[in-house]
């Protein structure tokens, strides 16, 4: 399959080394310069700029929380004035402050780029019209698709998220062949879809780009029968570029990290030690050769491997494993560690039930307590209450199986919960609330 850039996407180890070694000094030496908050952070540190010169001596510099882009809100990270910024995005936290990420039109080429080199490796041509359904208010997931799909030369559709019925109807008309949303999204496609009586066939529909949220190997089979498409997993984070930092090629074994751009590390997020290949912990990203907000070692949250090993494709960026949950997203219930991702799994192993869920979080008299609603598929639907409580004891057993945890489950009439056009949301801890 075609690689878009092949100098930088196949280089060798030695070579990729030293392309690092001589952009982390110098986007140190341009933090250092540019940056209050790097500088002093430096200085408390004994740190100079010509302390950092190769790849190796990334773990002498302190680490970047979005704590610390909060406290600096809005732009007290930026490094480039004000007049060399081009362009703004604000992240979609529910929480606190956005976090304001300013870019120089310098930046804005390269993530072009990166997006280019990903949809490439997902199979994208000239040839191909792709509509890009992630969200273009002030989310980086519209605009960031939108210029690498245009500078690759295939044909955008706009169509932001919203207003599925056209957006279907489009698709149809217009045979588009590939997406770019959001997997929650991709499903609420497929449903509108299925409702307005498109067949999968009917469709030019081949390639899909999901990502901006967690999602599991068995929601990519869903998503691909149901769209009739093959599924490729798009990384990336705001504060970091959006979309792009990491992308699948056609092996679909872990996402290539944009390496010359982007350092990667893994760290235990507790000790803050460095962690070894295929050993899950969280991913650091340090920027290589960004202008507008350079970060330096930035925790992701993003709980991951980053994995050893070449790869068959020829790429040699190294592979990052499936997100599986951020270190924040995690739940605690009676002490076990929970990621929403695992029971979407057990979900999806039965054929009964849509990946359409919640899970309710709660504590009654000191005890946590977990809820399972989950809408079951229109063809199994029954009034008959003795099938419908056997197929939630099932998914009680299973889930009990898997995180050892007695949950309620709840089965809801098809249709019942409400649709993402973004990101979904599954988790309500009602005991944040307490
Ligand atoms: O979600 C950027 C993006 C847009 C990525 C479109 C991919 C496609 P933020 O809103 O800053 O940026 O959220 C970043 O979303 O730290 C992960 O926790 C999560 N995330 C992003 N992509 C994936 C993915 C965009 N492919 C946060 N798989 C990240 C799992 C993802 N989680």
């Amino acid at each position: 399959m075609a690689v878009w850039n092949y100098t930088k996407e196949c280089m060798s180890a030695d070579e990729r080394a030293a392309l690092q070694g001589r952009r982390l000094h110098r986007v140190v030496e341009y933090v250092y310069h540019n940056t209050p908050f790097y500088r002093s952070k430096m200085q408390e540190l004994g740190l100079e700029p010509n302390d950092i010169q190769t790849v190796e001596d990334i773990v002498k510099l302190p680490y970047t929380t979005k704590q610390d882009l909060r406290d600096n809100y809005p732009f007290g990270l930026q490094a480039a004035p004000k007049s060399e910024i081009v362009r703004v995005h604000a992240s979609t936290g529910t929480t606190g402050k956005p976090t304001i990420v300013g870019y120089t039109r310098k930046d804005i080429g390269i993530w072009s780029e990166i997006v280019a080199r990903a949809f490439t490796s997902f199979g994208v041509s000239r040839d191909d019209a792709f509509s890009v359904a992630y969200g273009y208010g002030m989310f980086t997931g519209g605009l960031g698709a939108h210029y690498g799909i245009e500078n690759l030369g295939a044909t955008v559709l706009p169509a932001s998220t919203g207003n599925s019925e056209k957006h279907a109807r489009l698709i149809h008309d217009l045979e588009i062949t590939g997406i770019a949303c959001t997997p929650s999204y991709a499903l609420h496609l497929a449903e509108t879809m299925e409702k307005m009586g498109y067949d999968k066939s009917e469709l030019k529909l081949r390639i899909g780009a999901f990502g901006a949220e967690p999602w599991t190997e068995s929601m990519r089979k869903e998503i691909e029968s149901r769209l009739g498409l093959k599924a490729y997993n798009i990384y990336g984070l705001s504060e970091i570029m959006g979309p792009g930092v990491s992308y699948e090629c056609e092996c679909q074994e872990g996402s290539h990290i944009n390496e010359d751009h982007f350092f990667p590390e893994i760290i235990d997020p507790k000790s803050l030690s460095p962690m070894g290949r295929d050993e899950v912990g969280e991913l650091v990203f340090t920027t290589l050769t960004k202008e507008g907000m350079p970060l330096l070692r930035y925790r992701t949250r993003d709980l991951c491997t980053l994995m050893s090993g070449e790869c068959p494709c020829g790429r040699t960026f190294v592979r990052m494993g499936r997100i599986l949950g951020r270190s924040d997203d995690m739940l605690i219930i009676r002490g076990i560690n929970v990621f929403p991702s695992q029971i979407e799994s057990v979900i999806l192993s039965m054929p009964e039930f849509e990946p359409q869920y919640i899970l309710i979080v709660d504590r009654v008299d000191n005890l946590d307590s977990l809820q399972i609603q989950v809408e079951i598929r229109p063809q199994f639907f029954t009034d008959d209450v003795r099938t419908i409580e056997s197929f939630q004891k099932r998914l009680a057993d299973k889930i009990r199986s898997v995180i050892s945890i007695n949950a309620v489950v709840r089965v809801l009439f098809p249709g019942s919960i409400e649709r993402s056009q973004g990101k979904g949301n599954h988790v309500i801890d009602n005991r944040i609330l307490k």
